[in-house]
């Protein structure tokens, strides 16, 4: 049978991110994917100013209210960037409606990068974050987020492999089965993941050599191709060794093709291929 899942993030019109990359992945992967939008952005908030935001809070709940009576339960959940800390609230209430025993439940817990909070977020999100994540069977928080989850500064200066272990474990503690932890790098020419789950006592490592610049969006491309290798069967090690790969060629197709990188990543060339490794 199709799968099926809701992926509740923003919709930004421009920038390749969020919503206009979990669609287009997750349907490419042959997942029928409803979507939710948080807020409604002209643009996402990285490299523009001038943005418009409407935060669409109050859309929640009536929308998930309304898609329970349809009795067509989601094979995942995959939720991102929220319009504040308060709407946790509401996309727990969202899963109460919507998911089931069975639902993979997949937590981005988008709100920050490169030691920072996002611009529009607000204070409350680390903490009611970690709510969700909580909730949740897989977590992909990039290092700044799992800090900020854990209170723990953000390690500008380097850091160790038992740093980054004692991270994962303890975003295990929080009550996710599988967590990925983006953005991670021992030395200045590779990027890539550590991978916990409950079944394993230490996180595995993958990386890829890295690009230089600032990538907007990968962080949900990478996120969307991950999901999309779960709910087609993969491991989570391959499954990300899978979203590493086609992230990797994305950013490699963008810098060949010279376009302002604020634009996102051409993730578009990189679908065809998704669709042959699952098929594998
Ligand atoms: O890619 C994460 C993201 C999603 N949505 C909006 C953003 C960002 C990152 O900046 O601004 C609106």
């Amino acid at each position: 049978m199709q799968k099926r899942a809701i992926a509740v993030h923003d919709i930004s019109c421009v920038g390749r991110c969020s919503l206009t990359v979990a669609l287009p992945v997750l349907s490419a992967a042959g997942v029928e994917t409803s979507i939710v939008p948080t807020a409604l952005l002209s643009t996402h908030t990285g490299e523009f100013t001038g943005y418009t935001h409407l935060d669409l809070s109050d859309q929640l709940l009536p929308i998930a209210d309304h898609l329970s009576t349809l009795n067509r339960p989601f094979d995942a959940f995959y939720s991102g960037y929220l319009a504040s800390g308060a709407q946790v609230e509401l996309v727990l209430g969202m899963m109460d409606r919507l998911c089931t025993q069975e639902t993979l439940v997949f937590v981005d817990p988008a709100f920050g990068d490169h030691g920072r909070m996002y611009s529009l977020m607000d204070d409350s999100i680390p903490a009611q974050m970690r709510r969700l994540c909580s909730r949740a069977n897989t977590i992909v928080p990039n290092l700044t987020e799992a800090c900020y989850l854990l209170q723990e500064p953000y390690p500008a200066d380097g850091y160790t492999e038992a740093f980054v272990a004692d991270l994962c474990n303890r975003l295990l503690a929080l009550g996710p089965q599988n967590v990925v932890i983006t953005d991670i790098a021992f030395s200045p020419r590779q990027t890539g993941v550590a991978i916990q789950s409950r079944t394993i006592t230490e996180p595995v490592f993958q990386f890829r050599p890295r690009f230089e610049g600032v990538f907007h969006g990968t962080g949900d491309v990478f996120a969307s191709f991950l999901l999309a290798g779960l709910m087609n069967g993969s491991a989570i090690e391959n499954a990300t060794a899978l979203a590493l790969d086609l992230t990797h060629e994305a950013i490699a197709i963008t810098l060949e093709g010279g376009q302002p990188l604020r634009y996102g990543v051409q993730f578009e060339r990189v679908l065809p291929q998704l669709w042959q490794r699952l098929q594998n």
